[in-house]
């Protein structure tokens, strides 16, 4: 267990809230992240409190919340806290560093205020990426869907941008990327190949072995089963025997 601790901690990860995560994921033994793509209050927090001994980070996304208020972000911080799990929205913000600014700050979500980690396009260029303070960027480099955009040539200049920006903790691809970025990826689902919208999976397995993922991101794998506890902790498993696995 030593020898796969240090191969962890050799990521050459410095901003904070990377290194929180990874403290986390080696406390929980997990390196799972539930995409609660809920559209209630209650559905979300019933969901966060199922999956929230298992999970390293709760993935959301707030726009799609039908009854969004601030008693939502209390109740959700305050069961992140007991069981210890970052908030990550992911915005996909893509604009010009003004707007970005006012998306993350501003409006309905007031987003800075809650979000521990926040996903962010690259599409603007480095500058644009400033604006989000006092959380852990992660860049989109790569999508999981079927003809995404994200060609070789993309990625190669998408990660280059998220190398050089600060505040970019990780990046969200379906390929190896360097030990400087935290690897996140989504897509992950054990039972399904795909859905009839684009999306496409691969088992952790595969993700951790092929990729060198360091974070599985789950969504309907977890919140559609017919017990989210149950099927968190499965993924929990699975996820985390593959990541030691990948680390040789
Ligand atoms: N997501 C992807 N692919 C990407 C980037 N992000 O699926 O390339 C996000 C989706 C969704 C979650 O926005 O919230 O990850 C995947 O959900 P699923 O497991 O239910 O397909």
């Amino acid at each position: 267990p030593e020898i796969k601790r240090l191969a962890l901690e050799q990521k050459k990860i410095k901003h904070p809230v990377g290194k929180r995560l990874i403290e986390i994921a080696l406390k929980k033994q997990s390196n799972l992240i539930a995409s609660a793509d809920v559209i209630t209050s209650a559905e979300l927090l019933k969901l966060a409190e199922e999956v929230g001994p298992h999970i390293v980070a709760l993935k959301l996304h707030m726009d799609i919340i039908q009854d969004f208020s601030f008693e939502l972000i209390d109740a959700l911080k305050k069961i992140a806290r007991e069981k210890e799990f970052l908030l990550f929205e992911d915005r996909k913000f893509g604009d010009i560093g003004n707007t970005q600014e006012l998306q993350f700050k501003e409006g309905i979500y007031k987003i800075a205020s809650w979000a521990d980690m926040i996903t962010s396009h690259v599409i603007a260029g480095e500058e644009s990426l400033k604006v989000f303070e006092n959380v852990g960027v992660v860049a989109i480099v790569e999508m999981s869907s079927k003809g995404t955009l994200t060609d070789d040539f993309y990625i190669t200049k998408a990660l280059n941008v998220a190398e050089n920006a600060s505040n970019v903790m990780g990046a969200v691809a379906q390929r190896k990327i360097s030990d400087d970025l935290l690897l996140f990826t989504p897509g992950v689902n054990i039972s399904s190949a795909g859905d009839a919208k684009g999306q496409q999976y691969n088992t952790p397995e595969r993700v951790c072995k092929n990729y060198h993922t360091d974070f599985i991101i789950v969504g309907r794998g977890i919140y559609q089963s017919a017990d989210a506890a149950e099927s968190a902790k499965e993924y929990q498993t699975k996820g985390w025997n593959a990541y030691l696995e990948s680390l040789g």
